[in-house]
């Protein structure tokens, strides 16, 4: 082969994507949090199988819908500081957690390659997500390899890809929000695990707010966020053949959660259900009136900003922060916020940055950037 030959394969394979074993098929996984969850009380069932087909396509509706501010508020918080996280991280590979189709990340991505080339490696649960963004975005833009996983964050994160010390992990869209304090612990231990001195960590959470609001945000007057969640027993009823489960015998619940500072929806029969998965051997009731906790989604406290990282560099020794926001210090917003980069056990040398748009009153949504 010349070299001619071999730049054009180069040129050709600009992208790729590798599936990274788990230590269980989608089947096997559905199968075991179906058994597990239904036989808890209160039956619940992880976020993850909302996304088939349809539930993707409902979602990205819900992220253009009146009531659904977290999507349009990212978008803004990542245009205005994109330039400021090329340059504050420095880094040379984009790491995305939960990809999707990208369509965020293609800020980061135009500012990065506005400063030289640039590794993008996307991870995602779905090979066809991951194929269609990992195409798009190497095709649009020439300074960009893209080196695509498909893996399940239940697993391992490690080894991630691109030079270790150069990473930005960005994990964004508010989906840490989905995990409980302990799924948090563990999912920060594997990104600790993965990560090395000098990478950086770019997350986007939604901040606590008006119940309403919140509220409203997750029972949408044109009803897509019910067929979203709806759309969950539909997945079950095919994925495992169930008999006696039908979307329509469930009414949507979206309820604000004070003390857990979080948004619970949940499924609540309208009749008595009785299920039967011939597949597992497994049969399920739920009388009318009992409900299913289908999603929680974490709202995070950060009012006083710019007194916390005077206590994080005393106690954590985390350093440094760019943007402060507005407001007096609660205390119980610099403890939880202590709490969640606690979890982060991010060494001495590493440095916190907390990205906060200004000017906004509520503080709908907050990256923080952690060094
Ligand atoms: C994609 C998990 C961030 O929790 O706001 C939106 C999912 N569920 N409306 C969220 C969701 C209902 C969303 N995350």
């Amino acid at each position: 082969m010349t070299a001619t030959d071999t730049a054009l394969v180069l040129d050709e394979t600009r992208w790729s994507i590798v599936e990274r074993r788990a230590s269980m098929t989608a089947a096997e996984r559905l199968a075991a949090d179906v058994r597990y969850g239904l036989a808890q009380q209160p039956p619940t069932l992880p976020a993850r199988w909302f996304y088939d087909e349809k539930g993707s396509v409902l979602f990205d509706e819900i992220t253009r819908l009146p009531e659904y501010y977290p999507t349009r508020r990212e978008t803004e918080i990542l245009k205005a500081r994109a330039a400021d996280i090329v340059a504050t991280t420095g880094a040379t590979t984009l790491i995305e957690l939960g990809s999707g189709t990208s369509e965020k990340t293609r800020i980061l991505l135009r500012a990065f390659t506005a400063r030289g080339p640039l590794l993008f490696a996307p991870m995602d649960v779905s090979v066809e997500v991951l194929a269609d963004a990992a195409g798009t975005v190497a095709a649009t833009y020439p300074g960009i390899t893209v080196q695509a996983t498909v893996a399940d964050f239940d697993e391992s994160l490690a080894p991630l890809a691109g030079d270790p010390g150069a990473r930005l992990i960005a994990f964004l869209g508010g989906t840490i929000g989905n995990l409980d304090p302990e799924g948090r612990d563990e999912f920060f231990t594997k990104l600790r695990d993965a990560m090395a001195p000098g990478d950086h960590l770019l997350i986007g959470a939604d901040l606590r707010k008006d119940p309403a609001r919140l509220v409203a945000a997750y029972d949408d007057s044109a009803g897509v966020t019910a067929a979203f969640n709806r759309n969950l027993i539909e997945v079950l009823r095919r994925e495992l053949q169930a008999e006696g489960l039908d979307p329509a015998d469930f009414v949507h619940v979206a309820r604000w959660n004070a003390e857990a500072s979080r948004i619970e929806m949940w499924l609540r029969a309208a009749t008595d259900v009785h299920a039967r998965f011939p597949t597992l051997d497994l049969e399920w009731e739920l009388a009318a009136g009992e409900e299913m906790l289908t999603e929680i989604s974490t709202k995070f406290d950060l009012p006083g900003l710019h007194q916390v990282p005077v206590e994080l560099g005393v106690e954590d020794g985390l350093v440094g922060v760019v943007e402060v926001a507005q407001g007096p210090l609660a205390g119980e917003a610099a403890g939880e916020l202590r709490q969640l980069l606690r979890q982060l056990n991010m060494s001495r040398q590493q440095l916190a940055q907390l990205h906060k748009c200004p000017n906004h009153k509520d503080a709908d949504l907050h990256s923080s950037l952690t060094i």
